[in-house]
């Protein structure tokens, strides 16, 4: 009698572990029951302190960066995925090792299923506490997704014991029956990882189908955008970009995407109301279809971008939003004298505040509802998220759901968490492209290299861009009238080409006269500063 200890025990973890996750996976696709392991990941980013989850992103970003893993805001939601999934296998693993070794403890009395199904179903009302504390995925209403988490754990612990039925060693009493109870332990092994193989493969192709198919049905559902048949503000504008310099306005779907969850929340028109509240003379409830017609709409090209963005990162995209200015909504509900502020709250726990006397100063504060003329898609939250100008994305949450009068500041999710209190956008300047390939002859017979790029300083627009080749003396680029003054500067500088290694650098000065920050700093607390450069061969 040895061993069918821990290591075993993480063994079978492992093996219907993975099935586990599959069948979650295919039960979420299908019919949006719980999928825990995103859920239990976005659970421990809440409750993990600032400091530990700003740390793993600055070194997911970073390993992105290194690895040109593409896209950062896409690569990092596909890496934290991968993490969501191998935390929850890894404890799958841990749970088994510990089972085996209090089964083999227990030894020689032998268990019944029904105490591995007990000892699932205890994990599985932890784990719908938690999701209790989040819940803002799944579709399927709380009841019947909560039946389905103890079912499968029930499924899931009593799969324990009656693999451990299987492998636990009997006295043999000679050397022959040791032999043949060795062979039929591996047999089950073998067997047992044949069928967590079949049902993992199946269900997560399965549903990795179920989920593309639903995009696609989603992406042709979605209407054309406002974009798509009309004409820029700027469109006339004199300065045209370098060719490959990034797109004026982001496609939607291009647009960058930042927040604390790994899959978006899922908002239901009919269920959502907006509640604005607090201390104010007249508290109100709105539907989407209330603010989009009882108020007049309006519409900012905007420029946002993240506090996280690395200098000439891409966390930083531009389009068209609509909706209602603040200022119109709070003279609807008259807050009281001793509010200050107002306390923004979000479907999954997000918050920040703004203070009233901002909202009363600036009409541009808004309330939105579409981003290039059709409702905000679920990742950018829909129905409804705030703009604020000048301030890094941190401070505008996505999926509102109340908004309330209060007599005191009070820090926001991020701002807890160690971050920048005011989060004002810091002035960049990048060079998205040095056009070697697209040289030109000017009248001069000068051979002219297009070098193209951004320029962004919050809402304080920019008023010039200059460009110094291999540390010579800063030259003026042009500058393309920008789609509105809240949204980046497409400049351009057509360089006298020589041949060799050069290495250019952008700096601008915002619209008040201010240089950009040339001196180093890292993202945290308050948005990177420091000059972009690039070295090319020519
Ligand atoms: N509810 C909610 N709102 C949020 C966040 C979030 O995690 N939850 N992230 C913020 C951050 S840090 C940024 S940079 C912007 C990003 O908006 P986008 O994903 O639409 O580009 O959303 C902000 N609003
Ligand atoms: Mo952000």
């Amino acid at each position: 009698m040895k061993k069918t200890g821990a290591l075993t025990g993480a063994l079978v973890g492992a093996l219907v572990t993975a099935p586990l996750i599959a069948v979650m996976f295919l039960a979420w696709q299908l019919a949006g029951l719980p999928f825990l392991p995103f859920e239990l990941f976005d659970w421990l980013a809440r409750r993990l302190p600032g400091g530990m989850v700003t740390f793993g992103i600055d070194t997911l970003v970073a390993i992105i960066r290194a690895l040109e893993l593409g896209e950062i805001s896409a690569a990092a939601k596909t890496a934290e995925q991968g993490l969501a999934l191998a935390i929850f296998f890894i404890l799958g693993m841990a749970a088994g090792a510990i089972l085996f070794a209090l089964l083999r403890r227990a030894e020689p009395r032998r268990p019944r299923l029904r105490d591995g199904a007990a000892f699932g179903v205890v994990i599985g009302i932890l784990l719908l506490l938690i999701r209790l504390s989040l819940d803002t995925t799944s579709r399927a209403g709380p009841v019947f997704g909560g039946v389905w988490v103890v079912v499968l754990s029930a499924l899931w612990g009593a799969s324990f014991v009656w693999a451990f039925q299987h492998l636990r060693r009997e006295p043999a009493a000679n050397a022959a029956t040791f032999e043949a109870q060795q062979l039929d332990r591996r047999r089950f092994l073998i067997r047992l990882g044949g069928a967590s193989a079949v049902i993992t493969v199946a269900g997560a192709g399965i549903g990795a189908l179920t989920a593309m198919r639903k995009e696609l049905r989603a992406m042709r559902a979605r209407g054309s955008a406002w974009s798509a048949t009309n004409p820029l503000p700027n469109a006339n504008a004199e300065v045209q970009p370098v060719a490959e310099t990034r797109s004026e306005l982001t496609q939607v779907e291009d647009h960058y995407r930042i927040d604390i969850n790994t899959r978006p929340p899922m908002v239901e028109e009919d269920e959502w109301r907006l509640r604005v509240g607090g201390l104010v003379a007249r508290p109100l409830e709105l539907t989407l279809a209330d603010l989009r017609t009882r108020y007049e709409p309006m519409h900012q090209f905007i420029t946002l971008s993240c506090i996280s963005n690395p200098i000439a990162g891409d966390l930083t995209s531009t389009s068209r939003w609509t909706g209602v200015s603040l200022r119109r909504l709070l003279e609807a509900v008259r807050p009281k004298a001793s509010a200050t502020h107002l306390r923004i709250r979000s479907v999954d726990g997000y918050h920040e505040v703004v203070s009233l006397a901002d909202v009363q100063a600036d009409a541009r504060i808004m309330l939105t509802y579409d981003w290039d003329g059709l409702p905000l898609p679920n990742e950018h939250g829909f129905p409804l998220r705030i703009y604020i100008p000048d301030r890094y994305g941190m401070k505008q949450p996505k999926w509102i759901e109340s908004i309330q009068a209060i007599d005191r500041w009070e820090a926001g999710y991020w701002v807890e968490r160690g971050w920048d209190r005011e989060a004002r956008m810091k002035t960049t300047s990048v060079i998205d492209v040095v056009a070697s390939d697209m040289m030109v002859i000017d009248a001069d017979h000068r051979q002219l290299v297009p070098i193209g790029g951004i320029a962004h300083a919050g809402a304080r627009g920019i008023s010039r861009v200059e460009v110094s080749v291999d540390g010579g003396p800063w030259q003026q680029a042009l500058l393309r009238d920008p789609l509105s003054p809240l949204t980046w500067v497409i400049w351009r500088f057509d360089w006298a080409f020589e041949p060799g290694e050069h290495t250019f650098t952008v700096r601008c000065i915002d619209g008040a006269g201010v240089p950009q920050i040339a001196e180093r700093a890292p993202l945290r607390p308050s948005g990177a500063t420091g000059l972009h450069s690039e070295t090319v061969m020519l």
